[in-house]
């Protein structure tokens, strides 16, 4: 490849008959002859660096050309913007703590934008070729209550319900959807008046038992929906979610990534993203149809997924996400920076050993002390950069996934969950400090960036020593049995109080 491509960009036209770069490693599959067969919701880069590519090795292992993705973005057309200009096409570029690595992907065969784009989705998602959905919306995305029932005051999904309940009496469907869910609801209406046939929806967020979450959610909404029922049916018999657990660290690219990866390939990619090396995906083995062989590529098919999901939540989120509260508080930038303080590594640890491996059953093979030190290990790479401030984003949404079940579950015990308590604690004084305008990291101040940042700023408002109380009582947050429990509140109490001294 000659200088001057440094200046073009990549798509199927740059690439092709272009003589990549020894290192690069190009698609595993040819994308001209790759026709969609999943739909995936939620288009950042989580997905791109882990389904997308599992789904492409599964393809080229078996030579099956039937499982390109289209990509539905959430939000914003900026990524198809990004992807739709290079044909789907774009780089991975991982990075390891002594080697980095770039391979192109060719399996994202379509993006779409919900803003403009719904009645191609829908129809894609009710395309008898169409086998499996997978989602990556984050936990937000979902629209979950408090009591994990739909947010039906939301007025995204309000908005989508009205639209579903007019396609359902025959209307028109060419309304943009404004919420993940409401696309699904929608996709699912069209596949069952299409009869289609089954499909499978394969949730991949980070909320535990994520599969029955979703059925629950869907059936919960077609309940409120008038005319839900026969679809609400046809869901039943017809449609499956699998639970997951799904795993990478995947921080977001900057322009210094783009650099490194130009550098590589010789050509620019706005659709980059960047990976550590370690990659894991768990699937519960209950299809309703066809699915790629994932289980080729490493993926584990698995009649129980929920011991994988809850090591991982309780073990790598929790201990994440108390890193980056505490790492900002101390002036952290990179997680790597955070655990490498040993103030906190021993915090993150502790959190581990005294409080989440109790309430842990180990999965078939897994040494769950050695499980906490490679996620140590893996939080440790510095050459993710990975920000403090980018994990400590949505803890509203994270905390009751990946730190309160242990928090439940050690007050069953009869336990006082002491370090847990603490790790709260962390996301309080975070709250507090962001919301009060006291946080710099790197020079920069930081915000809350949390979807119930109005309210969390009022409850971290007033009194330091009545604001583990105030914010105990968040019950989206905390729900009515940890605001209710003596035993926490004196916890949570006392580790506010000593997070004094973790801040000096
Ligand atoms: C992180 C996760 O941002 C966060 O909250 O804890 O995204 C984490 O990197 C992944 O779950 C790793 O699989």
């Amino acid at each position: 490849m000659t200088s001057s491509a440094g200046s073009s960009r990549l798509s199927r036209a740059t690439l092709s008959g272009a003589c990549l770069p020894a290192g690069v490693q190009p698609p595993a599959v040819d994308p001209g002859d790759v026709s969609v067969g999943l739909v995936h919701l939620g288009l950042g880069a989580f997905h791109r660096a882990h389904q997308a590519v599992f789904t492409e090795d599964a393809a080229a292992a078996t030579g099956e050309n039937g499982w390109g993705i289209l990509g539905v973005t959430q939000r914003s057309a900026r990524v198809v913007e990004q992807l739709a200009p290079q044909d789907g096409l774009y780089g991975v570029l991982t990075k390891g703590t002594a080697e980095t690595s770039l391979r192109l992907v060719g399996s994202l065969r379509d993006v779409a934008f919900p803003g403009t784009d719904t009645p191609h989705v829908l129809s894609t998602i009710a395309a008898p070729t169409t086998h499996v959905v997978t989602l990556t919306v984050t936990e937000k995305g979902y629209r979950r209550a408090a009591d994990g029932r739909p947010d039906l005051a939301d007025p995204d999904l309000a908005a989508d319900l009205d639209a579903l309940a007019a396609e359902l009496s025959g209307g028109r469907t060419d309304t943009a959807a404004r919420s993940p869910l409401g696309l699904l609801l929608r996709g699912l209406a069209l596949r069952a008046r299409h009869d289609a046939g089954n499909l499978t929806v394969v949730c991949c967020d980070n909320l535990a038992d994520n599969g029955a979450v979703l059925a629950t959610l869907v059936a919960a909404t077609l309940d409120a929906v008038p005319h839900g029922d026969r679809l609400r049916e046809w869901v039943d018999s017809a449609v499956r979610f699998p639970g997951t657990m799904v795993d990478r660290i995947v921080p977001a690219t900057t322009d210094a990534h783009r650099a490194e990866a130009q550098s590589l390939l010789g050509l620019s990619d706005a659709g980059l993203v960047i990976g550590e090396p370690f990659t894991q995906w768990v699937i519960q083995d209950t299809f309703a149809g066809p699915r790629p062989a994932w289980e080729r590529v490493g993926a584990t098919l698995t009649a129980d997924v929920a011991p994988y999901e809850r090591a991982k939540l309780r073990v790598l989120n929790a201990s994440h996400s108390t890193l980056a509260y505490l790492g900002a508080l101390r002036g952290h930038a990179t997680i790597a920076q955070a655990v490498a303080d040993p103030a906190l590594e021993a915090i993150a640890r502790a959190l581990v050993d005294e409080d989440v491996l109790p309430t842990l059953v180990a999965p078939d093979g897994m040494d769950l002390a050695q499980y906490r030190d490679d996620v140590l290990s893996r939080f440790a790479n510095p050459n993710t950069g990975h920000t403090t401030v980018q994990v400590a984003m949505d803890g509203s949404q994270k905390l009751p996934q990946r730190l309160l079940g242990t928090v439940r579950d050690r007050l069953d015990s009869g336990a006082v969950p002491t370090a847990a308590a603490g790790a709260v604690a962390a996301w309080i004084a975070y709250v507090r400090a962001t919301s009060q305008g006291e946080l710099a990291v790197d020079g920069k101040q930081v915000g809350l960036d949390d979807p119930l940042a109005p309210t969390l700023a009022a409850a971290a408002d007033g009194p330091l020593d009545s604001l583990a109380d105030r914010m105990l009582g968040v019950r989206a947050v905390f729900g009515e049995d940890l605001a209710g429990s003596d035993v926490f509140r004196s916890a949570v109490r006392g580790a506010v109080a000593d997070l004094v001294s973790i801040r000096a």
